[in-house]
């Protein structure tokens, strides 16, 4: 029995000294300290032993578990101080709130591109993109834009030599559509465009929707039923519009159209001028010369174009007043939209 003790002792010993982990604490405690455990066989086992024997063994016996006991204390001790230590010096804090993954989102003009774009689209108007450097013949002279147009001077636009350019409208598309495809036809052609001009108002480089359609009989009164369908699922669908006369080299008669103020709803402000109204595209019905000079004939064709600059619808629906603030890449501008 006294060896038998012994023994017991050595063997917790050695196996305490190997446990690494929690769960292999809590298995040491059931073997040697659980209520089936060796402590406890050791100790009914004193009932056998010869009377005489009895309480110097006993006491041997309890000796040893208490030794046992306190081991097994001490480990645990041990162990939920270095578990303390690990949470409170590492630069991990476990009851910090989760950091928010920083997401990408489509720039500004991007999405008012798209928008612009479906609502064309839920209007019957395929989407058709084109060369950014274009030929002088189809940015100009196809669109009814002679020589001597102010519009061609280098002070407006970017010349890569004499007859290639950087195009100053997504129009050259649709004359090359044109030029290619018969009617009837209902598109729009998005994308960059680039003018010599720079200020609060102007970039460089800005983005357009430009589009037609081409069919027979197609009048004045369809211009205005397909833009005030678009102006009022851009806008509002209460927002009063009005056809404004205008002037373009390849559309006649020629309108722009206004909606009424979205920050003072017509009363007047800054933004608006004073006048109440925003310019917000360009259209009209195309130049019976624009036909000639595609090959449609202008007796059996007509149909309407228009235009608007993507920046500026974006800083009318934004209320921004500064264009340059899109080309900045200032994440505190642009994470708002
Ligand atoms: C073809 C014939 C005619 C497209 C049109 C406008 C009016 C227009 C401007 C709006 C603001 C450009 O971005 S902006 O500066 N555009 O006002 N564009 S009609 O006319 C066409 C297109 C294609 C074959």
């Amino acid at each position: 029995m006294e060896q038998e003790l012994i023994t017991l002792q050595n063997q917790a010993k050695e196996q305490l000294a190997a446990v690494e982990r929690t769960d292999q604490l809590e298995e040491f405690r059931i073997r040697f300290l659980g209520r089936k455990g060796q402590c406890s066989t050791v100790m009914r086992a004193l009932g056998t032993v010869p009377k005489e024997d009895k309480p110097r063994l006993g006491e041997m016996a309890n000796a040893v578990k208490k030794e046992i006991e306190s081991w097994y204390t001490e480990k645990q001790q041990s162990f939920s101080a270095s578990l303390e230590s690990s949470s409170n010096n590492s630069t991990i804090d476990l009851t910090l709130p989760g950091r928010k993954p920083q997401t990408g989102k489509l720039h500004p003009v991007t999405q008012i591109m798209n928008e612009v774009c479906s609502i064309f689209e839920s209007l019957g108007f395929s989407v058709a993109e084109g060369p950014d450097v274009e030929h002088d013949h189809y940015n100009f002279e196809a669109l009814n834009i002679p020589a001597h147009h102010p519009a061609r001077d280098m002070h407006d636009t970017f010349y890569v030599s004499d007859s290639i350019l950087l195009r100053t409208h997504t129009s050259p598309m649709q004359a090359r559509i044109m030029e290619s495809q018969q009617p009837p036809l209902r598109v729009i052609a998005p994308g960059k465009v680039y003018r010599c001009d720079s200020d609060i108002t102007h970039t460089p480089m800005f983005h357009q929707v430009e589009g037609f359609l081409v069919d027979r009989s197609i009048s004045f009164a369809d211009l205005k039923g397909i833009l005030t369908i678009f102006t009022q699922k851009m806008f509002d669908k209460d927002l009063d519009l009005r056809f404004r006369p205008s002037f373009f080299p390849f559309t006649e008669p020629s309108a722009e159209v206004d909606i009424a103020c979205v920050i003072c709803k017509g009363k007047g402000c800054r933004v608006c001028k004073h006048t109440g109204w925003l310019e917000i595209l360009g259209s009209g019905m195309i130049d019976p010369e624009v036909f000639k000079k595609v090959g449609y004939d202008p007796e059996v064709y007509s149909g309407f174009a228009f235009g608007l600059g993507i920046e500026r619808i974006a800083m009318l629906k934004y209320g921004i007043d500064d264009i340059r603030l899109y080309y900045e890449n200032d994440l505190r501008f642009l994470s708002q939209f």
